[in-house]
Order: structure tokens, then C-alpha cells, then sequence
């Protein structure tokens, strides 16, 4: 039945990779209508950042958004939302005071589960997540709502499974190379088209104390010369088509920035999308309280076969 569902629709591909920081700081900055607490605005070269990107990926045709964040975190392996629907109150709980989000998602669980039995078979730990009173993390609600606001795509959440902080970068990288190419397999034989989204920041040391207006910008900058510099050096690499170099890089990266590359997300992004060395488009770049954050774009539906 499956064999004849891919063969009407075709094979499945990804369309697009992201790399979409979830700072709640954004969605504070927007007030959509779903976030309770009420901002000036703020961080606008990030929030036009994110306006590129809509647009861009609003003109390709796709089914369904998968995401990694950071903010799920499991230390037994990698886990994948299995609920159909998902819909409740999010309070950060770093920043109750920027992001009180009423979240409503539908989840892609056929894909889901494909992605979780193709890692299963590779000899991955995994785990179907159907409690029906899990919370979602911010992380995978802020780069949501940044990237699809209207809420109108199904989508796939995956959970980042620890290996850097349990085990070591090596184990970590060799664990998100699977989960990405596992990812890649399932999407093909699917049949969908996915956009594909890392939630997480570069850089990631952050200040220590809050301004009394979260949204003064006058206060806003990067935490030091040195994180700038990897930033930039990233940026560059990723700009460059240089995804082996990345990869090669993260370990120190995640060591001498604080990188939320210490997720996973940006390594399994860049293994389901084959380790490209087509360019990434950067839509926009900014600092929130101190950590570097960057907007980008691989444009996979214009390589042709992946
Ligand atoms: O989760 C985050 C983050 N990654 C960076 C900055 C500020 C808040 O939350
Ligand atoms: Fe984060």
C-alpha cells in the first residue's frame, strides 16, 4: 500500500533546511495574539531576518516542517512527538515574564514514525512519545511560529538526545549523522516534501542580569569579541557550502562558544540534507542578551536529487 502511495505521489524530498533560533524574546517582540505578555518590539534585524525566510519558503510547495530543539531534552535516546495534536499553555521557564504561549499543533505522526523506525533500524535508541499531558518546549514552539505563524502545516518534533553533555562531541556527532541520514531515508520513501528546521543559536553565552525593558535595544549586543568571531567564522563556512568543515568544527565550537550546536540540531540538519556543499542563504543575523543568532536557508529544492 505504501509502495503504491510513493509511487503516485513520487519521492519524498526535502525541500529546505533551516537554522531558526528560538529565543522567546522573538515571539515577545511580534505579540501574536497567542503570547499574553505585551513588548515594544525589539530585536527587529532578527524579526526581519525571519520575514526573509517566510517568504522564501512560501514560495516552494511542502507538506510538513520537522524540527529538533534543543529544549526537549532526553537522555535515553532520541524521541519523537506521537500525538496527533498537541495544545496547551508553554511558560518559559527562564522568562515567564516574554513567553506565556498558547500553543495549538498537529503533529505528522506517520512520519514521526517512519523517521523513528528507519533510526530504530540502524541500531539507534528511540522512543515514540504519547503522553497525552506532554508539554512542548519553547524551543520548538518559537522557531515554529517564527517560520509558519499561521500554524497551517502539520509537522514532526524530535527530541535532542544528550550525547554531547552523556557521553562526548564524537558521540554526539556520530549519533545526529545517523538520526540525519535515517531522517533522509524515511522522508523519500514517504513520498512528502519536508522543510527541515535546527532550532538554536550560535554562540550562546548570555548575560546574567535583565534590563528593566527586556526590549531596549540600546542593551543588546554580542557577550564578547571572541563569540563574534565564531559567529562570523560559521556564518562564512555555512555561506561557503562548507558543511564538512562544520561538522569537523562543532566539537570546538560547542566547547569555546556555548554552542546550542551542543543540541544536535545543527549537525542532524546538515547530514539529512547529505553534508552540502551548495551555499546557505543567510536571512538575517542578531544578538539576544549577548548570544548570536543566525537566520539561514539551504535551498535543497533547487540541487536537484539530494
Ligand atoms: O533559548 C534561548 C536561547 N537559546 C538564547 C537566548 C535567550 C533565551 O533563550
Ligand atoms: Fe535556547
Amino acid at each position: 500500500m505504501r509502495n503504491l502511495l510513493v509511487e503516485f505521489m513520487g519521492k519524498g524530498s526535502i525541500v529546505a533546511g533551516c537554522l531558526a533560533p528560538h529565543p522567546p524574546h522573538l515571539v515577545y517582540a511580534e505579540n501574536p495574539p497567542q503570547n499574553e505578555p505585551v513588548s515594544e518590539g525589539g530585536w527587529e534585524q532578527l524579526r526581519w531576518g525571519y520575514e526573509k525566510l517566510r517568504a522564501s519558503l512560501e514560495k516552494i510547495d511542502y507538506d510538513v516542517l520537522v524540527i529538533l530543539s534543543p529544549h526537549w531534552q532526553t537522555y535515553v535516546g532520541t524521541h519523537f512527538i506521537g500525538l496527533e495534536h498537541c495544545a496547551s499553555k508553554s511558560v518559559d521557564p527562564v522568562f515567564p515574564n516574554l513567553f506565556r504561549f498558547d500553543y495549538d499543533m498537529n503533529i505528522d505522526v506517520e512520519l514521526s514514525r517512519a523517521i523513528h523506525d528507519e533510526a530504530q533500524s540502524s541500531g539507534m535508541a528511540v522512543k515514540m512519545m504519547e503522553n497525552p499531558d506532554f508539554r512542548v518546549d519553547y524551543g520548538t514552539i518559537v522557531a515554529l511560529h517564527m517560520t509558519r505563524p499561521a500554524w497551517d502545516k502539520p509537522v514532526v518534533v524530535i527530541s535532542s538526545n544528550r550525547g554531547l553533555s552523556y557521553y562526548s562531541p564524537e558521540v554526539m556527532q556520530e549519533m545526529m549523522a545517523e538520526l540525519g541520514r535515517a531522517t533522509a531515508k524515511a522522508i523519500e520513501a514517504s513520498g512528502k516534501k519536508c522543510v527541515l528546521i535546527a532550532s538554536n543559536s550560535l554562540s550562546h553565552r548570555h548575560f546574567t542580569t535583565e534590563n528593566d525593558i527586556p526590549e531596549d535595544m540600546s542593551k543588546e549586543h554580542i557577550e564578547s569579541h571572541a563569540m563574534h568571531l565564531w559567529d562570523m567564522r560559521m556564518i562564512d563556512l555555512m555561506r561557503a557550502g562548507k558543511a564538512q568543515q562544520i561538522l569537523d568544527e562543532i566539537p570546538e565550537f560547542c566547547e569555546q562558544a556555548i554552542s546550542e550546536a551542543d543540541g544536535g540540531g545543527f549537525s542532524w540538519i546538515l547530514n539529512a540534507m547529505g553534508v552540502p556543499d551548495q551555499p546557505a542563504i543567510l536571512h538575517g543575523y542578531g544578538t539576544i542578551i549577548g548570544t548570536g543568532n543566525a537566520i539561514m536557508e539551504w535551498p535543497c529544492h533547487q540541487w536537484g536529487e539530494l
